[in-house]
C-alpha cells in the first residue's frame, strides 16, 4: 500500500516535470545555436518574485559558450524543448550589456532592460485564452533603432496556472546586435520590473473568469 501510493506519487511528480519546459535553443544562427542560450539546470520555473535575482536568467544555468550576431529590425524566435502547457502570458527582454562587460561576462544586474515583444491573450465573449497556450516558440523583433554592441535577449513565460504562485521560465540568449541606431527606451531592472502583487500575477484565471489581462512589466518598446 504504502508502495504503491509512492510510485504513483513518483509517477505524478514525473508527469508534472515533463510538462515544463525550457527556451533552450533559437531558430536561427545555423551550426549549434543553443550554444548561445545560457541553458537552465532543469526545466522546473523560478518562483518567488520579490527580490529573486534567478529571475535574470534562471536559476543554476550553464555558462553559453558562443555569442551570436543578429540585425538591428530582424527577429529573433526563441523554440522551446516542450509545449508552453501552463497557462500565462509571455514577454521578451533585451538587456544591454553594461560596458566593460560582455554579454558572457554579465550577470543582468540594473537598470538595462526593456521590454520588446509580449504575448497576452484573446478574448471572445465566451472564451479566455492565452495566445501562447501549447505553442513551442515566442518570437521578438529586435527593435531597428537600437543600438548596436552586446546584450543579453530574454524570453519569459509566466504559468498561472496556481492563483497566487506564478512560476517563471526563463532563458537568456547571448547576442550582438549588428547596425541600428541611437534609440533610448526606458529601462527597468530585474528583479523589480513587476511586483508580487501586481493583479497580473495574483490574478486567479480560472474564477471568476477575466475578461481583460495585462501582460506584467513595462510598456514594449518598438523602437
Ligand atoms: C550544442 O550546445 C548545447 C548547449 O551549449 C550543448 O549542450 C550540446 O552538447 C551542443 N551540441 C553539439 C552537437 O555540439
Ligand atoms: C559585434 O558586431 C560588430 C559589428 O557591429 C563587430 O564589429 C564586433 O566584432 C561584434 N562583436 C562580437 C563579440 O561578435
Ligand atoms: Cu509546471
Amino acid at each position: 500500500m504504502k508502495l504503491l501510493s509512492t510510485f504513483w506519487a513518483a509517477v505524478a511528480l514525473a508527469q508534472s516535470a515533463s510538462a515544463h519546459y525550457i527556451f533552450y535553443q533559437p531558430t536561427t544562427g545555423g551550426q549549434n545555436s543553443s550554444a548561445v542560450i545560457r541553458q537552465p539546470a532543469n526545466n522546473g520555473p523560478v518562483e518567488g518574485v520579490n527580490g529573486n535575482n534567478n529571475l535574470r536568467c534562471n536559476a543554476n544555468y550553464a555558462p553559453a559558450t558562443a555569442t551570436m550576431n543578429v540585425a538591428a529590425g530582424s527577429s529573433f524566435t526563441f523554440k522551446s524543448d516542450n509545449t508552453l502547457a501552463h497557462p500565462g502570458p509571455g514577454a521578451i527582454y533585451l538587456g544591454q550589456v553594461p560596458s566593460g562587460q560582455t554579454a558572457a561576462t554579465w550577470d543582468g544586474s540594473g537598470a538595462n532592460w526593456c521590454k520588446i515583444a509580449e504575448y497576452g491573450i484573446t478574448t471572445t465573449p465566451t472564451t479566455f485564452r492565452f495566445v501562447l497556450q501549447d505553442a513551442v516558440e515566442m518570437t521578438a523583433s529586435i527593435p531597428a533603432s537600437v543600438r548596436p554592441g552586446q546584450y543579453l535577449l530574454r524570453a519569459e513565460h509566466i504559468g498561472l496556472h496556481v492563483s497566487g504562485a506564478p512560476q517563471f521560465y526563463i532563458s537568456c540568449a547571448q547576442i550582438n546586435i549588428t547596425g541600428g541606431g541611437s534609440g533610448s527606451p526606458t529601462k527597468v531592472s530585474i528583479p523589480g520590473y513587476v511586483t508580487a502583487t501586481d493583479p497580473a500575477l495574483t490574478v486567479n484565471i480560472h474564477w471568476p473568469v477575466p475578461t481583460a489581462y495585462k501582460v506584467p512589466g513595462p510598456a514594449v518598446w518598438r523602437g
